[in-house]
């Protein structure tokens, strides 16, 4: 499934500061001239963000992680088939905010959930096709929780649709999304950068763009 664009994902626990750096990347990449498209997962396409709202809402129901491990696939089955396959071949650059690395990490080290299981269903729905680049966003989980918290106090109004099924579980479980993701960056040095989340939104933003630029070359 190899493709000529370049598949971008940022990745990390809650409220590290992702949305936040994926805009001023895709910025500093439009102005440079390149094509972009930024997206998000769950979700990306009409299908994918009905799921997405099946996962992630307060009140988004008890899945089990197989069958949260499942909904996701199939939403990013019509994500890759419908928008980032399409944007690849085209040789835009696509930047996406999440993609299989928070499902090893939140339904596989966060809800316990076997890794390999999750490996052969990456491998059965999308033949193992995964970024290039991954940025692993590195906060301390009360942190993250807190910057989270903040913006969901500023921006929400109907607390049912609120988007926090996954903030609310227990510190314990936030610690274990920690640690899996960085066992994941770990494992595949060359494709993963962890970025210390605890910077200011400008040296952040500095050392995404260098990176980005240098995998362009
Ligand atoms: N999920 C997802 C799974 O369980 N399995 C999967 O396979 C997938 C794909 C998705 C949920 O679904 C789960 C994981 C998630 O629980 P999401 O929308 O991606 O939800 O969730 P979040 O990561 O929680 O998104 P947030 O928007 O809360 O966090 P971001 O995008 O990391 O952070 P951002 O940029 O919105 O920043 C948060 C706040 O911090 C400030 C910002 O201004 C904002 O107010 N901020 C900073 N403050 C200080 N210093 C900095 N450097 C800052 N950068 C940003």
């Amino acid at each position: 499934m190899s493709a000529p664009g370049l598949f971008i994902t940022f990745e990390g626990g809650e409220g590290a500061g992702k949305t936040t750096q994926i805009n001023l990347l895709a910025k500093a990449l439009t102005d440079a001239g390149h094509k972009v498209v930024t997206t998000r997962e769950p979700g990306g396409t009409i299908e994918a963000e009905k799921i997405r709202n099946l996962l992630v809402q307060r009140d988004g129901g008890a899945w089990s992680p197989m069958a949260e491990c499942l909904l996701l696939f199939a939403a990013r089955v019509m994500h890759v088939k419908k928008v980032i396959q399409p944007a690849l071949e085209e040789g835009q650059i696509v930047i996406c905010d999440r993609f299989t690395d928070s499902t090893r990490a939140y339904q596989g080290y966060g809800r316990g959930m076997a890794l390999d299981k999750i490996e052969e269903i990456n491998a059965a729905t999308l033949g193992g096709f995964g970024p290039d680049l991954t940025f692993v966003f590195d906060i301390n989980p009360e942190a993250g929780l807190s910057r989270s918290s903040r913006r969901l106090a500023a921006e929400s109004l109907d607390l049912k649709q609120t988007e926090d099924r996954f903030e609310n579980m227990d510190i314990a479980f936030h610690e274990k999304l920690r640690q899996g993701f960085l066992e994941i960056a770990k494992n595949e040095p060359e494709r993963c950068h962890v970025i210390d989340a605890n910077g200011t939104v400008e040296k952040i933003a500095a050392e995404i763009e260098k990176t980005t630029l240098g995998t362009l070359k």
